[in-house]
């Protein structure tokens, strides 16, 4: 997430020892239904622990969401959004990509996070690795409908679902991504294979400096010459990092290159969740235009207002 006061406060700190509390995210969702646990997995020799959430107001198999963090890992942030997926009637799975022995969140320091992000995004075959295992992890799972997965991500994330994509036919059960203002948009590995039945979307601020026009050409290249499922939403006043509401409201200062936006994080949620229910296929295809949005009935697999959440 990166933000421009935690530079601040960094340098302007007399602790020793970096210390940010996490933000307290609000509870969307009836917390008596939410249930968590984390889920420990590994890729070659990493040890790894992904979270896991969902609703027990429901039994049995569900579509999965996997959440691929920011460059700070998993945190709150990653949390919330599980949890909120999780109240939507999905299993929502944090991704570990950084490993049990880095303690994550708001605590790693801003200037070690780079360190830490580096080694993935300079080798697309150990940034590829990393997220296929949280794929081929959430497969085994009982919750889990094993051929309806998504993968989201943030940031870091973002790049890391491109690669995902990019890593297919190594994807079994992998409908689609969706990166929220990714990085990078383009790879130095292998591109996305022509013939992917995958669906890949970027959510992207069009005020983010990160986000080159070069760039932007070259990823809508990338995924015209596999001739997939494909879109990129570019929201207007948006900046770096718009969907993280810790983060402060951007103001407009073009120097500023990371903030919050609420409506283009609304917007943004919103057609993931109407992305979800396509690529589930939970609509009504013959009533698409009026078939409800947002939650659903898995077990008839109609889209209804069965769990409902903000
Ligand atoms: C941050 O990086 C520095 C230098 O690389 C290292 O000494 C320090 O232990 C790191 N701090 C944390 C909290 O990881
Ligand atoms: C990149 O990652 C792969 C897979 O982990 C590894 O085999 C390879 O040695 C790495 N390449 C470099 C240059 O570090
Ligand atoms: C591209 O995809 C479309 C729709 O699936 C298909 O009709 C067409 O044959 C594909 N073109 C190539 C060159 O693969
Ligand atoms: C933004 O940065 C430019 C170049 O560094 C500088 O000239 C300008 O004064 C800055 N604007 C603001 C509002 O800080
Ligand atoms: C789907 O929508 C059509 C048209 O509104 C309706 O006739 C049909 O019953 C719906 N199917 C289900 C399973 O709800
Ligand atoms: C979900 O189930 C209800 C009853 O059906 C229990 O009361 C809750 O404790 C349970 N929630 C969790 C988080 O396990």
């Amino acid at each position: 997430m990166g933000r421009l006061y935690l530079v601040t406060l960094l340098f302007l700190s007399p602790l020793a020892s970096w210390a940010q509390n996490d933000y307290d995210y609000p509870t969307l969702w009836d917390p008596n239904t939410i249930v968590s646990s984390s889920v420990d997995y590994a890729d070659g020799d990493a040890k790894l622990k992904g979270y896991l959430a969902y609703s027990n107001a429901t039994s049995g198999p569900r579509p999965v969401v996997i959440i691929y963090p920011d460059w700070d890992g998993i945190s709150n942030y990653e949390r919330f959004r599980a949890n909120l997926l999780a109240s939507m009637g999905y299993a929502g799975f944090v991704a570990d990509v950084y490993s049990q022995s880095v303690q994550q969140g708001p605590s790693i320091p801003v200037a070690n996070r780079s360190a830490l992000m580096m080694p993935f995004r300079s080798n697309s075959s150990y940034w590829r690795s990393r997220v296929v295992a949280a794929l081929t992890t959430v497969r085994t799972l009982d919750i889990a409908q094993k051929d309806k997965i998504f993968a989201i991500g943030y940031c870091f994330g973002g790049g890391g679902v491109f690669e995902l994509a990019r890593a297919w036919p190594n994807t079994p059960g992998l409908l689609g991504v969706g990166g929220f203002h990714p990085g990078p948009l383009v790879t130095a590995g292998p591109k996305l294979q022509p013939g992917s039945p995958l669906r890949v979307y970027a959510f992207s601020g069009a005020d983010d400096p990160g986000i080159t026009g070069d760039s932007v050409v070259a990823w809508k290249n990338e995924m015209e010459a596999a001739n997939g499922t494909w879109g990129f939403y570019n929201y207007g006043h948006t900046v770096h990092a718009f969907t993280i509401m810790e983060n402060p409201v951007w103001n407009g200062d073009k120097n500023v290159s990371n903030g919050y936006n609420a409506a283009s994080d609304h917007a943004s949620w919103w057609a993931l969740r109407g992305i979800l229910l396509e690529a589930f296929q939970l609509t009504n295809t013959s009533n698409a235009y009026t078939s409800a949005g947002g939650a659903y009935d898995y077990q008839t697999g109609i889209a209804g207002a069965k769990l409902m959440s903000a």
